[in-house]
Order: structure tokens, then C-alpha cells, then sequence
């Protein structure tokens, strides 16, 4: 038995998938593009890629084409995944990557530099805005009350305001420097978006399900390891208590005498640590102090 998961063939999708797959330890065997190959297999895991664009992907996963599929929430919300009445895969994990807003932007001199915080959505009311996501933002309008016309065009929305051809832009924004670079200003975020890991709602047999647990545990596990920190110091016996409540959620350090007044620690610590935590750390009286990543972390 085999699961089959869809992939984005190539694009901003495609490669962080893979990348946290490779960490699942479940590679394709033909490589993460395949040599443009439709389906894949994977080493060391019953699991089938099928590559397509990340349009098809929910209805692939919807229609039990494929049991797991990996895409923006974007892409979801577009399809009308989600939406009251809309068709339904389940979202088993958010997974972190990929992350981006979709947002309205206008040409900056309309912003007439208002922050983000002060500008009301009804300037928008009788505004043509271009937009790759023309049911998100027509469900949005409607939800909003805002009376707008929507100019789709499928790519480059950005240009659009420039050439005349819209008012306003309704885009995805990662750095925000695509936007700046054509003149427009950010004046709403409509929604944020990351990757996430999506199943069929159809029935998938009990062997199948249980593959789909064992990828999901290992996928927790890369998630733990990318939340936590590795912390090894040097400290003063007496200066143990105030360490540990210097980290947070550090889950039982391990303490090992150096000589009769010092320690060394070693701890994993839940969230990341900041240089404040680190200049805390000194001040109490730690040394030498290690902070690395951790590859997994197998509760
Ligand atoms: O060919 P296929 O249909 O599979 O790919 P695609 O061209 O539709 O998608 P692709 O590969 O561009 O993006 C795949 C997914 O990546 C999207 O659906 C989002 O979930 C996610 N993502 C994350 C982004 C961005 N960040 C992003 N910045 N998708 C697109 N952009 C574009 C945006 O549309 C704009 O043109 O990047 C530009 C803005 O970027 P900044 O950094 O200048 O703000
Ligand atoms: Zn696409």
C-alpha cells in the first residue's frame, strides 16, 4: 500500500516542501523535480509524489485523487475551501512556510502617507481593484459591505494602476518589494497565508491512515526541533535557580559539576533565544554560552 501526496511541480511551493519532507525522511527517489515527471516514488516510505500545479492541488485532494496534498492557504480560500457552502479537505498541520498576505494596495500618493492602521476600507468604495483572487476578494467586499469592481488579471497584478487598467491591487505581498518597486503602498491585509498539509474528507483505508499518522509524527518532529535551541553555558553552582528562570519551557536541563563551584548546562529550550535572554544569562553569571539548532526532537 501506498499514500499518494501532491506537490507543486515547480514554483515557491515546491522546494520547501520537499526540503521538510527530506527531513521526514521521505525523499523521491527521481529527485524533487523528477526530471518533470508526473509521479514519483519516495525512498524509505510507502508514499507516491504526483507534481501539478498548485491550482489543482485541493481538488486533486478533494476528489481522493490524492490522500495528502501540500499548499497555500491562498489557494484554498480561492477554490472556496473553508467557505460556508464551499467544498472541505481537512487541514491536518500548518506548516510554517511559504507565509504571505494577501493585501490591497494603492498607489502611495492615495495613502498620502496614513499609516496601515488609520486608513479606512470605504476609500475603496467605488474603486476597480485587480486581483488574482477574485472570490476572496468578492467574498471579502460582501462581508465588508464595500462596493468595488474586480478587474481579474492573472499575473503581474502589480502593473495594473500604472497602466490604467485598475485603481488599486488585491496581491499576494512577501518582502513588500514588488509592491514598492511599482509605486503602491500596502493599505489592508485581507488575510495571511502559509503552507499547509492538507487530507482527503473522501474514507482512506485504515493502513493508509496509519502511514498518514506516521508522517505527521515525523512532521511534529521537524516542527519541535525548528521551534527549539540546543543551549549548553558554563555557570556558578549557585546561579542554577536564577538560569532556570531566565528560560522558559526548558525541559529538564541536564546539569554536570565542572568542579566544586561550577556547572555545566545543557538544556533545550522551547522558543527561540534572543540576545536579551543571552545578556540575562551573562549577567547571572553564565559563560561560554552555545546556542544551536536541533534536527529533530522525538517527544
Ligand atoms: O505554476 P503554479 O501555478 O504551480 O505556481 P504559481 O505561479 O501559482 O505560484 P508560485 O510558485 O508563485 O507561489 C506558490 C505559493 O507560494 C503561493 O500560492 C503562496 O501560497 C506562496 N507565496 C508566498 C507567494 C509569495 N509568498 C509571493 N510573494 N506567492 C506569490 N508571491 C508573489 C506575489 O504574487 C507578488 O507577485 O510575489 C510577489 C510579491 O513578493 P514580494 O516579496 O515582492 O512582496
Ligand atoms: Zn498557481
Amino acid at each position: 500500500m501506498t499514500i499518494r501526496l501532491s506537490l507543486q511541480k515547480s514554483g515557491r511551493l515546491s522546494r520547501l516542501s520537499y526540503d521538510l519532507l527530506t527531513k521526514c525522511g521521505v525523499s523521491a527517489s527521481d529527485g524533487p523535480e523528477g526530471d518533470g515527471r508526473l509521479i514519483g516514488s519516495a525512498i524509505d516510505f510507502p508514499l507516491e509524489f504526483l507534481r501539478v500545479r498548485d491550482d489543482d492541488i485541493p481538488e486533486y485532494v478533494h476528489d481522493g485523487v490524492s490522500t495528502l496534498g501540500i499548499v497555500g492557504e491562498n489557494v484554498l480560500w480561492e477554490r472556496g475551501f473553508g467557505r460556508e457552502g464551499g467544498p472541505e479537505v481537512k487541514v491536518l498541520r500548518k506548516l510554517g512556510f511559504a507565509r504571505c498576505r494577501l493585501a490591497i494596495a494603492l498607489p502611495k500618493e492615495e495613502l498620502q502617507g496614513q499609516a496601515k492602521a488609520v486608513w479606512r476600507l470605504e476609500a475603496l468604495n467605488g474603486k476597480r481593484i485587480a486581483t488574482t483572487y477574485p472570490e476572496v476578494l468578492r467574498d471579502f467586499a460582501k462581508r465588508k459591505e464595500l462596493d468595488i469592481e474586480i478587474v481579474y488579471i492573472r499575473g503581474a497584478v502589480e502593473i495594473a494602476p500604472g497602466l490604467g487598467v485598475a485603481d488599486a491591487v488585491c496581491d499576494l505581498v512577501s518582502t513588500g518589494s514588488t509592491l514598492k518597486a511599482n509605486g503602491l503602498a500596502e493599505a489592508y491585509t485581507v488575510f495571511e497565508s502559509e503552507a499547509v498539509l492538507i487530507q482527503t474528507e473522501k474514507p482512506v483505508a485504515s493502513t493508509d491512515e496509519e502511514l498518514v499518522n506516521r508522517l505527521l509524527q515525523r512532521i511534529d518532529g521537524v516542527q519541535r526541533a525548528n521551534r527549539s535551541r540546543y543551549i549548553m553555558m558554563n555557570a556558578p553552582s549557585e546561579a542554577v535557580e536564577e538560569i532556570r528562570a531566565i528560560l522558559p519551557g526548558l525541559q529538564g536541563p541536564t546539569i554536570i559539576p565542572i568542579d566544586p563551584s561550577n556547572v555545566a548546562i545543557h538544556a533545550v529550550a522551547s522558543e527561540d533565544v534572543f540576545w536579551e535572554t543571552i545578556e540575562r544569562l551573562k549577567s547571572v553569571g553564565a559563560n561560554s554560552i552555545l546556542v544551536s539548532p536541533i534536527e529533530k526532537l522525538i517527544a
